[in-house]
């Protein structure tokens, strides 16, 4: 592998995933398309366990109010490594690009995780780490939180972007659900975000 697809690598992991939203598509109504943002523990209203297999996750899918926090425990009970990851399925597309320069430059082995290689300084400060506050990505055995905002209603997906496994059907989904206060905005909304798929 070049130094300079390395270097390239390392530029595009450190990139924001709002970034990406902004910048690699241009369908649907993306502009506005957010995930979120990352929340405090203390303003958390509850906790979801969500528990990784080889490939799926459990639960499958999630109910979250527009601008609840919710705290994330997640466990990779697999025995791969895994990714939960909160994002639209922009941001996964995208991002499934990045898990493949880390499995091609041997950070994702299967079953585990070369730390060395994701602290290791690309020549320019930037590394290939995995630290979006959005995602963990677990070794089998680990356990991580995540927590985040749900600002407002948008097509949303938890998501594994190790290669191979999003394909496989590791995704679970975001609905959101409407009740609590009827004093915002969600008049706007045109048509029913359905769970059927
Ligand atoms: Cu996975």
């Amino acid at each position: 592998m070049s130094l300079a697809k390395f270097a390239v690598a390392a530029v595009t992991m450190s990139m924001s995933v709002t970034a990406f939203a902004a910048g690699t598509h241009g369908g649907g109504h993306g502009h506005g398309a957010k995930n979120g943002e990352p929340g405090k523990a203390s303003d958390a209203s509850r906790s979801i366990t969500v528990e990784m297999y080889d490939n799926y996750y459990e639960p499958e899918k999630i109910e979250v109010t527009p601008g609840e926090t919710v705290r994330f425990v997640v466990e990779n009970k697999g025995k791969l490594v895994h990714e939960f990851n909160i994002g639209t399925p922009d941001m996964h597309e995208a991002h499934q690009e990045e898990m493949m320069m880390m499995v091609e430059h041997g950070i994702i082995q299967g079953g585990k995780l070369n730390h060395d290689m994701m602290e290791m300084d690309m020549g320019n400060g930037q590394s290939m780490k995995h630290d979006d506050p959005n995602s963990v990505l677990l070794e089998p055995g680990q356990s991580k939180e995540v927590v985040w905002k749900f600002t407002e209603e948008s097509s949303l997906e938890f998501a594994c972007n190790v290669p191979g496994h999003y394909e496989a059907g590791m995704y679970g989904e975001v609905n959101f659900n409407k009740d609590d206060s009827d004093s915002s905005s969600v008049a706007i909304v045109s048509k029913p975000l359905k769970t059927a798929k």
